[in-house]
């Protein structure tokens, strides 16, 4: 049977009644894209300001990306690794040295490599540091954000992510993010393993530290023997203005996870990267997943990190952050109370007026033809594709520019 078109809210209505009510989207319905735009049903065009979280770095269903996807498609999808196949080695060999890894642990969700990066710090901690049986602690920051398993959401302080999922996995120690001083009296501690950052807190707000901190983190951590942990899902593949956000500050992690545009936002994949001495502490049947390292995952990841090198990604995102800040700075709106980021991971921090809240200027944005979402009530996320252009980005900051001038 051919559907019919229906209308935007038949498709909402769709969506509440036969699906869970985990999440409040903005009512705009999408049914394609290309590059930095998406069309909804209705074929009214909007420019992505959202990149699905930052996975679409690479913009939407990037020609090459999806090229990689289907002529894999054809050939071989999924073999599990309970065999070899002839292109997980290939992914292997060329997303280790383009990250600067001995050894790659490839899993799909972003949560899933956040899991295996503390399993391998944990294993680590017992092995090579030396930590009694069970003992091991791992250090976590205020405000993060690293996914919804109840491990994930056992570090978390937000209680929206775990209250009500108890009872928690133990063996956290929660320090404010952007404090050197609490982070050197948690690192006293003999049985501390790890310390697992984000370069810039995504879900808190695109929170950047200052300058410095993961460099002394990073020192830090190595003077006490700790592994320094980096989830760069959302900050890293160019995003910040440099391949990884930790780049910014020449500090290599120990232990890297990847995940959301390592694919481009057109296949799950994510990534776990670290050196041998570390790496290999996890042996045989210890740790694994049905679908990770699949070839079409692979295939499409290849292609994906082509694209961030071919068409200069970072420096893009670079001189554009530079642009969209300071053209955001120089709005005259009473409602913007502060604009920060670091290349094209940028917030806005919206005071309310006339009860206005950050969700009706994404709403007002949305029918001006540019959508975003806010996080936490009063902040709105702006992170478009990193293929888009001056011209463009121009053309988006006078939309949002109007937008505001419609609540003076
Ligand atoms: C949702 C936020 C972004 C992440 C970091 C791991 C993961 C994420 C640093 C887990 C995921 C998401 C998931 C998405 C919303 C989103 C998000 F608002 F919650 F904070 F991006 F800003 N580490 N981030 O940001 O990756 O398992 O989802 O693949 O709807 O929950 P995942």
């Amino acid at each position: 049977m051919i559907e019919t078109k229906m209308a935007p809210q038949d498709y909402i209505t769709r969506e509440d009644k036969f699906g869970a009510h985990n999440y409040h989207p903005l009512p705009v319905v999408l049914d394609r894209g290309e590059g930095i735009y998406v069309w909804d049903v209705e074929g009214k065009r909007y420019f992505d300001f959202l990149s699905a979280y930052s996975a679409v770095n690479q913009g939407h269903c990037h020609p090459k990306i999806i090229n990689a996807l289907t002529e894999q498609a054809k050939k071989l999808t999924l073999t599990s690794r309970a065999f070899y196949s002839s292109v997980l080695g290939e992914y292997e060999e060329y997303i280790t040295k383009y990250f600067g890894f001995d050894k790659v642990l490839p899993m799909n969700t972003g949560a899933e490599a956040d899991e295996t990066a503390l399993k391998l710090c944990r294993k680590w901690g017992y092995e090579k540091k030396g930590i009694p049986e069970n003992e091991a602690k791992i250090i976590v920051c205020e405000g993060n954000f690293h996914g919804r398993t109840i491990t994930i959401i056992s570090m978390s302080t937000d209680p929206e992510s775990y209250k009500g999922f108890g009872p928690y996995t133990p063996g956290f120690i929660t320090v404010p993010y952007n404090d050197v001083a609490a982070l050197e009296k948690a690192l006293e501690d003999p049985n501390v393993a790890g310390f697992l950052v984000e370069p810039i807190q995504g879900e808190a707000g695109v929170y950047v530290p200052e300058d410095g901190y993961l460099k002394k983190a990073h020192e830090l951590c190595k003077s006490k023997n700790v592994l320094f942990i980096a989830d760069e899902v959302q900050t890293g593949i160019a995003r910040t203005g440099k391949l990884l956000a930790c780049d910014h500050e020449g500090v290599r992690p120990d232990i890297l996870i990847l995940g959301k545009a390592i694919s481009g936002g057109v296949f799950p994949v994510s990534a776990v990267f670290a050196d041998d001495d570390v790496m290999l502490v996890i042996k045989p049947g210890e740790h694994g997943s049905t679908y990770g390292g699949n070839p079409l995952g692979c295939k499409v990841a290849i292609a994906a990190l082509d694209v961030v090198k071919e068409e200069k990604l970072a420096e893009n995102a670079e001189r554009l952050g530079k642009i969209f800040r300071e053209e955001l700075r120089n709005i005259k709106s009473d409602m913007i109370e502060l604009v920060r980021g670091k290349g094209l991971l940028n917030a806005v921090i919206i005071k309310p007026k006339n009860g206005k809240k950050a969700w009706d200027v994404c709403v007002a944005m949305k029918e001006n033809g540019l959508i975003a979402k806010p996080t936490h009530e009063h902040i709105i996320r702006f992170a478009p594709p990193l293929v888009i252009n001056e011209e463009q980005l121009r053309e988006a900051i006078e939309i949002i520019k109007k937008t505001l001038a419609q609540f003076d």
